[in-house]
């Protein structure tokens, strides 16, 4: 097996082929039980990590409250600081962290590399926001008094991720975190252990270099069990879980039951309307890149295309055509579009999706099927297809992570819009057009209802500068760019008297 230089990699990451996984960073806490994680792009053992048990679980949470004390009182310029070594730590280390993020996920090298970019892109943007982190200050009616607002720190930040994004999601929570004077725990999926550690273990040279106590950033390595007492901890100011929308459902209330913050990045539906007056070149790399790259695994993947009855059947064609190009193979090697789900029982689930599809009328211009013989030993790699379809199918409006594009025709704008609102999902959106009519009304409050609304883009590949996040099942939360530092703070309205008088708001008369 052609080895991609990935031993190297690990060895420069500080994986060993046993390791220990929780740390709050400098001291482990590992005395449960022992997980693997293997590589679903050659199926080869990773590596073995002796997870956490509860009562490790309690020591995180505590040197994480301690830790909390001491960070806050750090100025958060200061704190940027810390966050800026780690953007050039994290330069250092990019090309064996998007390797592990390759190898590991399953994703392309180029989007491993794109990965670890956004990392770099949110230290960067954090270092900056660490000397703003304002409120506002208002006009008090009464004399002599002055209102202002400030934003303090909240605490233990929990950051539970998914697989598909395994080092990217916890950048964009810490940074932001960090800055804004907080402490994080970072939960990992158990399906990219390894990503998690790397990350830490790059950290951990950020907080010996600059002699930060232990618990500032810990990272969590234990199954769901102990994922569920984190989600309940009164302890945890705020949980931002990343995620399917059946389980964020369950966190969402759980957190909001104990009065706790969250924010949720569950599952999309997105579609691209492709418009008679799109350019079509651009619409089909928009198309296919949105539909296969991650292999259909990021919440951002385009799932649905709506496509306009004019030029419907050249877009199926062409199609047709660009998916019959594709390289699907080892994502390492550079020459491959699509690497692997990320495990079997993924591979189940598109299975039993393309069935469904068809039980419910889905006409396939493409065919799917699972890959088998050399080179696809790991049993996780998937042949991208495509289906006609309604857009009233139970399978279409079911999220599935696995490269299914549906497609679906309209006659009217305000008929394609109708369809791309038309699920329960509302993460990302785009329109291909050039028709400033057409494109105008996409983004009005009569347009896309989703987070995210593109013109001439595709729906994935979001820039860290926005917010990210979406409506309706996709769970309201925000990540990354923009305003999306307050959802790490707490807001205070203060209010000072500078004079003897003690007048009271209202205009209330209180006399003793
Ligand atoms: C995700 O799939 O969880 O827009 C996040 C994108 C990336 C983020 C995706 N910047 O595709």
């Amino acid at each position: 097996v052609k080895d991609f230089g990935i031993e190297k990699s690990l060895k420069n990451l500080g994986i060993k082929s046993e390791n220990k996984g929780t740390s709050t960073g400098g001291k482990f806490f590992a005395s449960g039980k022992t997980i693997e994680s293997y590589s679903p792009s050659d199926g080869r053992l990773i590596g073995k990590i002796k997870t956490s048990a509860e009562k490790d679980y309690d020591k995180v949470i505590e040197t994480a409250q301690t830790a909390f004390k001491e960070f806050r009182m750090i100025p958060a310029p200061k704190r940027g600081e810390f966050v800026r070594q780690l953007g050039l730590k994290l330069r250092e280390y990019k090309d064996d962290l998007g390797k592990l993020v390759s190898y590991e996920m399953g994703k392309s090298l180029q989007e491993g590399l794109g990965e670890v970019q956004e990392m770099i892109d949110i230290c960067d943007f954090a270092v900056g926001l660490s000397r703003q982190l304002h409120g506002y200050t208002m006009h008090s009616e009464r004399p002599g008094h002055r209102m202002y607002e400030q934003y303090h720190p909240l605490g233990i930040v929990g950051v539970i991720t998914a697989f598909n994004f395994p080092v990217a999601v916890w950048a964009w929570n810490t940074a932001l975190a960090w800055i804004c004077g907080n402490v994080t725990i970072w939960k990992p999926s158990e399906k990219t252990p390894f990503c998690a550690i790397a990350c830490q273990n790059i950290m951990m040279e950020v907080l010996k270099e600059n002699n930060l106590p232990e618990g500032i950033s810990s990272v969590l390595v234990a199954d769901h069990e102990i994922g569920q007492l984190l989600v309940d901890d009164k302890r945890v100011s705020l949980i931002s879980f990343t995620g399917s929308t059946k389980v964020g459902r369950m966190v969402s209330s759980k957190v909001a039951e104990r009065f706790g913050k969250s924010i949720l990045e569950l599952g999309g539906n997105n579609a691209i309307i492709i418009s008679k007056d799109a350019d079509l070149d651009m619409s089909i790399i928009g198309a296919v890149f949105g539909a296969v790259g991650t292999a259909g695994q990021r919440c951002t993947s385009t799932r649905r295309l709506i496509i306009h009855e004019d030029v419907y059947d050249e877009v199926k064609n062409r199609l047709v055509k660009a998916y019959g190009q594709l390289k699907i193979g080892n994502p390492l090697d550079e020459n491959m579009h699509v690497g692997p789900l990320i495990d079997v029982h993924a591979v189940n689930q598109y299975e039993m999706a393309i069935e469904n599809c068809i039980q419910e009328g889905g006409k396939f211009v493409v065919e799917g099927g699972v890959l088998e013989g050399k080179n696809y030993e790991s049993g996780c790699y998937v042949k991208p297809c495509i289906a006609e379809v309604e857009n009233s199918f139970e399978i279409v409006q079911h999220e599935t992570f696995a490269p299914i594009l549906y497609l679906i025709k309209y006659k009217t704008l305000e008929e394609a819009i109708e369809i791309q609102n038309d699920v329960p999902q509302g993460l990302s959106s785009a329109i291909m057009t050039q028709n400033l009519r057409e494109a105008e009304l996409f983004l009005s409050q009569a347009g896309s209802d989703c987070g995210i609304a593109n013109v001439n883009i595709g729906t994935s590949g979001a820039e860290i500068g926005g917010a990210f996040g979406g409506e309706k099942e996709t769970g309201g939360g925000r990540e990354s760019g923009s305003d999306v530092w307050k959802y790490y703070m707490r807001r205070q309205t203060n209010t000072i008297n500078y004079t003897a008088n003690l007048p009271l708001a209202q205009g209330i008369k209180f006399d003793l």
